[in-house]
């Protein structure tokens, strides 16, 4: 009896493990492990006929592993779309009634190597590219297409990347922890590599892929020498041979001072031939394990993380010197522009630019700097960073947030693609009118060779990827602008929803209304007309009272200078002038309170309580009205949930339904945080029309004692 049980217990684990191991994939229900991917059986049984017509073979020419990559996922989309096991052949020759993956230049007027091409020609759908990755990006379009039952009819497409190097940042540290990662530990392990190559690594690879994602920065950005080991440069190797086969290169994050911490040196002066000729060594080691290598990305002196500045030299001194270790290969070296010194006068919002400007034309060709945003660090809402468009010799890259450090973590649903669309779509104003940020960054507005979009993932191990379910559509919209800027946030929203929860298209409207909306109605809730709150902690409890740090911007208080006056921080002439820093007409949007658009008001202006604002509205009622609408409509956002559920996965439904709870329950307390403390200066009752809060003042700030507490 006893020996019978183990031995159905142990053919329990056996078979679970197996299965686990092999086919990451399966799983009961929608578990969310399959993102955008799920290529379920299609329903429109006309459509499922058009592309039965295309499915008597696939014939794939290129013969690297990226094709075959591409071959494979066509297979494996096939089987489960159609229902049909289509067999990939090396040569097409003139059969008809296939799909031909074909290495070819996608247009002739297209220098883009990763361009693609979708047609209908010789009774195939053909894809074309110049470039095994472009033949990868265009058959997951096609699979997108059919994915989302749209007919062959409306499948001719061309496409290219305005944006060179697409990558994910991973702020992953090598204990498994993630500096601001809401969806558990490390997706990399560092500890089995790199014998043991989790599965997972190659379905991360095809998610980003499936995007037009080509690079990816494993390590945190306050980066551990222990990355430049030769011990860690093979745990590194056995991912990047992964990455590789979906046309990712790999990059890591540096810590300066390496060359003292891990080398021996004595100092790691850039300009000290031994720092350099140590660099120098370093990457010729890794281009040995990993040929492709993409590059290093940089974090130097900011926040305490030692940079070339230690000993008297510049940002460009630093970037330069390891752009130099790297001329013989193909890497680039990312250089981070997130600074920002203790200065108890200063204005942090002014920081990178000081620092940054005047270097503009003293960086090497091999680099990127790589620029936040906004010129803090990114709020629910911010300005768009003064340095876009005022580097005109320095490629800027964008530095995006896919991860919700400042957008309540992952209790609450925020769609992010207006937030990144805002910025790019910002008039830089530089020579003239239409120079948005996004022509900076793409480089056409000054002609630079190499352009970046990054995002800090949002990614780790659990099951559904990024905790929050709705939280994959950030992943999501990140590498669909990354690869094309001009896609709208709606689009973009619809195809997630369609690809990953619903092809309904009520429900679709409804999940698609919910997401355009929340960003809107997190801002409401959490920093309205313009506040900002990057104050030092877990970036999550809302504690505005909050005064005590070892720096002034390292509290809540520096940021919304709420006083017995008003709210808010004065930034032009009679401030800190960092309005300056911009163009004439961006000045002119936002110098005149009067005229400055709401959302940013509090950025730009100390407003009186009194105020009365464009709304008809005095200041303090308006940031009532905000608090409380901004809470209630999550509310709203609950009901358009559950007008989607029938259509809808329970277990995704559920997941959901119960994260909005919580968010509701967090907006009430942030709401109630702020009204109840910023009452203390204005003085004033809470509108007749909302409901005063239940709790006081005092037990606000125990429950975020509590919350505190470690
Ligand atoms: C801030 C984060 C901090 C990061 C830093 C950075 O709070 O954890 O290290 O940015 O970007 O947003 O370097």
């Amino acid at each position: 009896m006893k020996s019978k049980f183990l031995f159905v217990f142990i053919s329990f684990i056996l078979l679970n493990s197996a299965s686990f191991a092999t086919d990451p994939l399966s799983s009961d229900g929608d578990d969310g492990y399959k993102l955008w991917l799920k290529y379920e059986p299609l329903t429109d049984a006309s459509v499922k006929a058009e592309y039965l017509k295309y499915a008597a073979f696939i014939g794939l020419s290129g013969k690297g592993e990226i094709a075959q990559s591409a071959g494979q996922e066509l297979q494996k989309g096939l089987k489960s779309l159609l229902g049909k096991n289509v067999s990939v052949t090396n040569s097409s020759g003139n059969k008809t009634g296939g799909i031909v993956l074909k290495l070819e230049p996608a247009a002739a007027n297209n220098q883009q190597q990763e361009a693609y091409r979708i047609q209908l020609s010789a009774g195939n759908i053909v894809v074309s590219s110049e470039s095994e990755s472009g033949i990868l990006y265009g058959t997951f379009a096609l699979l997108r297409h059919i994915q989302m039952q749209r007919s062959v009819k409306s499948l001719s497409q061309t496409s290219s990347p305005k944006v060179r190097y697409r990558m994910l940042n991973h702020w992953d540290n090598p204990d498994g922890s993630i500096e601001r990662g809401y969806a558990g530990s490390s997706l990399w392990k560092w500890y089995e590599l790199p014998e043991c190559v989790d599965p997972r690594y190659e379905d991360y690879a095809r998610a980003n892929a499936s995007l037009g994602i080509n690079g990816t920065v494993l390590n945190n950005v306050n980066a551990s020498a222990r990355f430049m080991s030769q011990e860690y440069i093979l745990k590194v190797a056995a991912i990047a041979n992964v990455m590789r086969r979906y046309g990712i290169r790999t990059y890591l994050s540096v810590y300066f001072a390496a060359p003292k911490t891990l080398g021996g040196l004595s100092t790691s002066d850039p300009l000290d031939p031994k720092v350099r000729a140590w660099w120098a060594d370093k990457v010729a080691q890794i281009y040995k394990e990993i040929p492709d290598f993409g590059g290093f990305l940089v974090k130097a002196n900011s926040e305490g993380e030692p940079g070339p500045q230690d000993y008297g030299r510049t940002h460009a001194d630093g970037a330069n010197m390891l752009a130099e270790a790297f001329k013989p290969f193909e890497g680039i070296v990312i250089w981070r522009a997130f600074v920002y010194k203790a200065d108890p006068n200063a204005d942090r919002f002014k920081a990178a630019y000081e620092e940054f400007v005047p270097l503009d034309g003293k960086f090497d060709p091999k680099v990127i700097v790589q620029v936040k945003n906004g010129p803090i660090d990114f709020q629910p809402r911010e300005p768009f960073s003064p340095m876009f468009g005022n580097m005109p010799k320095t490629p800027l890259g964008m530095e995006f947030q896919i991860t919700q450090e400042y957008l309540g973590f992952a209790t609450h649903a925020v769609y992010e693609a207006p937030i990144f669309k805002e910025c790019l779509d910002s008039d830089t104003y530089v020579n003239g009118e239409g120079a948005t940020v996004a022509k900076v960054v793409d480089g056409s507005l000054h002609g630079y060779a190499r352009t970046l979009m990054a995002g800090v993932a949002n990614t780790g191990n659990a099951r559904n990827w990024t905790g929050h379910p709705l939280a994959q559509a950030n992943w999501y919209a990140f590498g669909r602008l990354s690869w094309d800027h001009q896609l709208s946030s709606e689009e973009i929203a619809r195809e997630w929803t369609e690809l990953t929860l619903t092809r309904n298209q009520k429900a679709c409207a409804h999940i698609v209304g919910l997401m355009l909306r929340s960003r809107e109605i997190y801002v409401d809730y959490n920093t309205p007309l313009g506040l900002s709150r990057p104050w030092m902690g877990v970036h999550f409890a809302p504690e505005p009272w909050q005064n005590k740090g070892s720096r002034p911007d390292w509290t809540a208080v520096y940021y919304h200078r709420a006083d017995s006056v008003g709210l808010g921080f004065d930034r032009t002439a009679t401030g800190s002038n960092a309005l300056a820093q911009y163009q004439p007409p961006v000045q002119a949007q936002w110098i005149d309170p009067d005229k400055t658009p709401l959302s940013y008001l509090l950025w730009f202006h100390h407003v009186g309580w009194d105020k009365k604002l464009s709304t008809g509205r005095t200041l303090w009622e308006e940031l009532c009205t905000r608090f409380y609408t901004g809470a209630d409509s999550v509310r709203w956002m609950q009901q358009q949930w559950e007008l989607a559920k029938s259509n809808l996965d329970p277990q995704v439904y559920t997941d959901v339904a119960q994260r909005l709870k919580v968010q509701h329950r967090e907006a009430v307390w942030w709401r109630d945080s702020w009204v109840l403390y910023l009452q203390t200066f204005a003085k004033k009752p809470i509108p007749t029309a909302f409901e005063p809060p239940k709790q006081t003042l005092e037990e606000v700030k125990q429950s975020v004692k509590v919350y505190l507490i470690r």
